[in-house]
């Protein structure tokens, strides 16, 4: 029986990364089969409920304000306007939502309250409820587990050197004093990253480490493969190759083996094939509705053919931990903060995000 270990080395995961496939594929099987039902996939739905005008510099992300990108930017959506589409998730089978809002940093104030009966209606519905809303304190985190939050979602995106190169505005070490605020809670945390942005396999190993020395580890660890938007600094990256994506979802199981592993950004790129080697090296999760936050993702119901075929079932919620309660706005025992926390901004230059948002539309 394989045990949890949280003091991986990169060597390590280099070596497991670079295993023969047929080798990587039946470790990473095996394991995932101790720790999981190799038939059951959760399905969760994205909802960008604030979109776009960000003030960050992530080179990878459309919704940069700095940019010059095609998407149409949105004011916080209303809650009746997410109940709607949380409904309509449930009913095409998704047990989660996830709610994704172009920010730095969670702010205290109406927007928030907002966000917080967001999540108090979608837990009435007996959903899993996700939100990644930017950097937050240990007060917010607490005020939206109160809500009835099931996860939040943070990604580190790559590897502390690389991220250096992909992103200026703020820093790795936020990103983990994030998630150590979540961690005081009772909300699960959903952090991985993204590969294909030019980073090496190093990279994709170091951000497993850091991945896999949580303690515990992660609940969930999105992987997903660049979207290369046009406008953003890394437009020109050439599409994830399937085969880094199966080494990478492989590799990622290994390491952690209890958390669910989720095939996320840059599926309408993969096969069927492809998708399900990832499934069998271990991927028991994936996004569905014909858009992620931006930009686009397949078919729902070409998602629900593909799971009949693979002898797919999606996941039911609250299979892993206990559906959280929701205590109403009026009973709250925490009051905002109105912090002014100093996330760091470390402010150095990165030559590609520079010309991106100099250039003309
Ligand atoms: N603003 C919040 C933040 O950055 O934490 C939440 C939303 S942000 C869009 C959530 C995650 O989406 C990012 O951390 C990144 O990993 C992923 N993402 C954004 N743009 C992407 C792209 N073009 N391709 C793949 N993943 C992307
Ligand atoms: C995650 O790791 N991937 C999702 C979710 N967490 C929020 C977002 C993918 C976004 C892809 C680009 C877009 O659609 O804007
Ligand atoms: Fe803003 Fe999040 Fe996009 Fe970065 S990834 S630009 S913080 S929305």
């Amino acid at each position: 029986m394989n045990t949890i270990r949280y003091n991986w080395t990169k060597e390590e995961i280099i070596q497991l990364y670079n295993k023969p496939l047929m080798d990587l594929l039946f470790e990473a099987a095996s394991v995932h089969r101790q720790f999981h039902n190799p038939n059951v996939v959760q399905v969760s739905t994205l909802l960008s409920i604030k979109t776009g005008g960000c003030p960050e510099d992530c080179g990878y992300c459309p919704q940069a304000a700095r940019y010059h990108t095609n998407i149409e930017g949105n004011d916080l959506m209303t809650v009746s306007q997410v109940k709607a589409q949380a409904l309509r998730a449930k009913a095409s089978g998704s047990s989660r939502v996830c709610m994704g809002a172009a920010w730095r940093n969670v702010k205290d104030g109406p927007e928030f309250d907002q966000v917080l009966e967001m999540v108090r209606t979608i837990n009435k519905l007996d959903m899993e409820v996700c939100c990644t809303l930017g950097m937050i304190t240990e007060n917010q985190a607490k005020r939206l587990a109160e809500a009835g939050l099931y996860a939040y979602n943070h990604n580190l995106d790559s590897s502390e050197e690389y991220y250096k190169e992909v992103i200026s505005t703020r820093g790795y070490e936020d990103r983990l004093e994030t998630i150590e605020n979540v961690r005081k809670t009772n909300v699960t945390v959903c952090s991985g990253g993204i590969i294909g942005m030019g980073e090496q396999i190093e990279d994709r190993a170091g951000m497993l480490v850091a991945l896999a020395s949580l303690n515990p580890q992660p609940e969930s660890v999105p992987i997903n493969a660049l979207v290369a938007v046009e406008g953003t600094p890394l437009e020109n990256e050439k599409p994830v190759e399937i085969w880094d994506m199966i080494r990478m979802v492989a590799t990622t199981r290994i390491v952690m083996p209890e958390t669910q592993v989720r095939l996320s950004a840059g599926r309408t790129q993969m096969s069927r094939e492809g998708q399900a080697m990832c499934f069998f090296a271990g991927a028991n999760s994936i996004f569905a509705g014909d858009k992620l936050l931006t930009t686009p993702n397949p078919d729902v119901n070409e998602d629900m053919k593909m799971f009949e075929l693979l002898g797919l079932e999606p996941q039911k919620p609250f299979i892993k931990k206990m559906q959280p309660e929701t205590v109403e706005a009026e009973n709250s025992q925490y009051q905002p903060l109105g912090e002014k926390p100093k996330w760091t901004r470390p402010g150095h230059v990165i030559e590609r995000n520079l010309e991106a948002s100099q250039k003309g539309k």
